[in-house]
């Protein structure tokens, strides 16, 4: 539905339009983006939200509506109806006794009978209900047909019944309906719940000077006496009360066709007020493309065994009655504005009318669908620009829940439900999203559905859960707000290596996990990556082939937010590495090398391998098994010049050196009596003799360090004496 309302706007917007229509009608096709002032009047619902929990209750549960005969006959001059409804209807439990409908209490309308065939039925009447009490009690599967018939003076609750064909027109010119979410009940009685659809077959008697239209196939007419006509329509598949509706007064037919996918014709019949004929064959000349669009898109029309169209009413809105929307005469003004009503209300037919709503609380499954139709008709016109902006002009910041919402007709439902698509688009891909939506038509055409069993059909094309996504963005209300950044390391090897930092800086703090698209400008083209964001506070490393020039998150605007600052990351010391990134802040270091994994990059960290030794003395910094040799503290001297010592660490093979204290001291060799030894034993067959002082120095070497290399320190910290050379 959609609907706008209240005489002074349609002026203004009337006045408007002439201005655009001059100034458009050289471009083709066209399709204006309506203000958002249009979008207020149209959606400015003063439908009253029902609660499941009334018009749900259990009692209705026992049995399934399988079809409905309405035979009324419409008199504008009492305002009043007559006639009956026959109701086909199964049973689903054992011993039913009791049919619960659902008809408007009214003292202006009286039921003369209820009948199965012809036995006379008792009844009660609840508050907006009938109580059926059935002459047998009927078992599972068993159908039955009760009769209720009656006439009066329908009230007319939140417009369900009207009888002008104008605003302050004349009353009695005309007869529509508009009976979403629970006007059915004022005028019929019926199960008026949208998950029991059933089939429908439409007798309606008008003075003969009208049309009546209605629901389907027209398959007869029948002149009566008195100046009255019936008109029988029929739907080839089932639909829900709400979607049951007349439209009827003096009408002049407008007629286009539409060349199905198989290459069919179905016919297209609009029925406008008499003189507004080229009005119309200009204001609808785009119907036919967006059928074949949207079928293309979505899979064959769903009615295309009977026909489209859309009857003239009274409303400043559409309503999209099942293969004949009501759509409002002020709308039908020869340009192409309302175009996205005409969209909207044809894409319900998909979504709404095939695919119906199980609760009330899953309405944005119609409207939300509808919206979103109207946004990819804009990208069929004006490419991803022209969605982009469409999508745009649909963006609010006071969005509330869109499942269960507290306004069943608000703008949560219409355009935070859009956008729901919009993002799932974003998060599947357009391949998948697109596959989804045709699933979800083919696996629920002529059903109900609810939110959960669409969440499933999307997850199954994108292959995991999507719970992420509908327990913040349909379930809940909220926003989030992102800041981003990015600093970039040119790492030397024709690698750019970028930072990119995003926060949510959202009041709640409450986490959205949402893939998120980030493109780096780079003079070699713009760079877009998508990252997956699941953390308040969170970076990602993004390489280029080129210097990062700039960065934008988000850019098509894929996902709901209030909104998204760039900010700049601290980095001082310029490397391109954020501080907090960067594992040495104060040294430049862009590569961020870090041996020993420790977070102290190579460039600051005084122990590069860990393995003990500070760098300055480790003569294999890079190495943790190699390094400077622990020092031989103790050599055992045994009778013969037996030598022994302790294993040093990292010692692989051994000098031994023998010489004067005063040699040694001074860094001389004494003697070198063995290099590269890899025992820790050495016999010193030159024993010197008795009384003459000898010393020993055993040093340990590491190969790992280079045969020639330095042997470290000692002690004291002082460089050693080379090696035996
Ligand atoms: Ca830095
Ligand atoms: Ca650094
Ligand atoms: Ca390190
Ligand atoms: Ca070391
Ligand atoms: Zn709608």
């Amino acid at each position: 539905m959609s609907r706008r309302s209240g005489l002074s706007s349609i002026f203004a917007c009337a006045s408007t339009l002439l201005l655009a229509g001059s100034i458009a009608a050289q471009e083709i096709p066209n399709f204006p983006i309506p203000t958002p002032e249009m979008r207020e009047q149209t959606r400015k619902g003063h439908i009253k939200y029902v609660p499941e929990a009334v018009h749900l209750a259990g009692p209705q549960d026992n049995y399934d509506v399988q079809h409905y005969l309405i035979d009324l006959e419409f008199i504008p001059v009492s305002k009043s109806v007559t006639g009956s409804v026959t109701i086909t209807a199964q049973s689903l439990v054992a011993g039913l006794q009791h049919v619960i409908l659902d008809f408007y209490t009214n003292p202006q309308i009286t039921i003369s009978s209820i009948k199965r065939g012809t036995t006379v039925l008792s009844y009660s009447r609840p508050t907006h209900q009938i109580d059926v009490t059935l002459d047998q009690a009927f078992g599972p599967g068993q159908t039955f047909e009760i009769k209720i018939t009656y006439s009066g003076v329908p009230v007319s609750v939140d417009d369900s019944i009207s009888w002008q064909k104008i605003n302050g027109g004349f009353p009695g010119t005309a007869v529509s309906t508009l009976s979403e979410p629970v006007g059915a009940r004022t005028w019929w009685p019926c199960k008026d719940r949208p998950d029991d659809k059933a089939t429908v077959e439409e007798w309606w008697t008008v003075p003969s000077t009208w049309t009546a239209t209605g629901n389907g196939k027209l398959v007869g007419t029948t002149v009566l006496a008195n100046n009255r006509t019936q008109y029988r329509w029929q739907m080839t598949d089932p639909l829900t009360t709400y979607l049951v509706s007349i439209a009827a007064t003096a009408y002049a037919t407008v007629n286009q066709t539409y060349t199905t996918l198989t290459g069919g014709t179905m016919p297209i019949t609009h029925y406008v007020y008499v003189g507004d004929e080229s009005k119309a064959q200009t204001s609808f000349s785009e119907l036919p493309n967006m059928i074949a669009f949207f079928a293309h898109t979505w899979g064959e029309y769903p009615f295309v065994e009977d026909k489209y169209g859309m009857s003239a009413f009274i409303w400043g809105g559409g309503m999209e009655h099942s293969t004949n929307t009501s759509y409002g005469y002020q709308l039908i003004t020869g340009t192409h504005t309302y175009d996205y009503i005409v969209a909207h209300e044809l894409a319900h037919q998909w979504w709404g009318d095939a695919v119906s709503p199980a609760t009330w609380a899953d309405v944005w499954l119609n409207e939300g669908f509808a919206t979103y139709g109207e946004a990819r008709w804009a990208e069929n016109l004006g490419g991803g620009v022209g969605y982009r902006n469409y999508m745009q002009s649909l963006y609010s910041s006071s969005f509330g829940t869109v499942y269960n919402p507290s306004n069943l007709f608000g703008s949560t439902v219409y355009d935070k439900g859009a956008w729901c698509l919009h993002m799932l688009r974003g998060i599947l891909g357009d391949v998948s999203f697109d596959l989804a939506m045709r699933d979800w038509y083919t696996q629920n055409d002529n059903r109900s559905a609810t939110t959960a069993q669409f969440q499933a059909t999307m997850e199954a094309r994108y292959g995991a859960s999507l719970d992420f996504f509908f327990q913040r963005y349909v379930y809940a209300s909220g926003y989030p707000s992102y800041q981003y950044g990015v600093a970039t390391a040119n790492l030397g090897n024709g690698t750019y290596r970028s930072t990119v930092r995003i926060l949510q800086t959202q009041a709640s703090q409450v986490l959205f996990t949402m893939p998120v698209r980030v493109t780096l400008l780079t003079g070699a083209g713009n760079v877009t990556q998508t990252v997956w964001n699941n953390q308040l506070d969170q970076d990602f490393t993004l390489d280029t082939t080129a210097p990062v020039t700039g960065i934008q998150m988000d850019q098509d605007n894929w996902i709901l937010k209030l909104s998204k600052t760039q900010i700049t990351l601290a980095d001082q010391d310029l490397d391109g590495v954020p501080d907090r990134n960067d594992n040495c802040s104060s040294t430049a270091n862009a590569t961020q090398a870090d041996f020993d994994l420790d977070l102290a990059g190579d460039a600051c960290d005084p122990d590069d391998d860990n393995d003990g030794l500070a760098d300055v003395a480790d003569c294999a910094p890079f190495d943790a098994a190699s390094g400077t040799p622990g020092s031989v503290d103790v050599v055992t001297v045994a009778t013969g010049g037996h030598l022994s010592w302790d294993a040093a660490a990292r010692a692989e093979t051994y000098d031994v050196q023998r010489g004067t204290v005063t040699e040694l001291r001074a860094g001389g060799y004494g003697a070198c009596l063995i290099a590269g030894l890899a025992t820790t034993v050495y016999d010193d067959g030159d024993v010197p003799a008795d009384g003459e002082a000898s010393f020993y120095l055993v040093r340990g070497h590491d190969a790992g360090c280079g045969g020639a290399g330095s042997l470290g320190t000692d002690s004291t910290g002082a460089p050693r004496p080379p090696a035996c050379p």
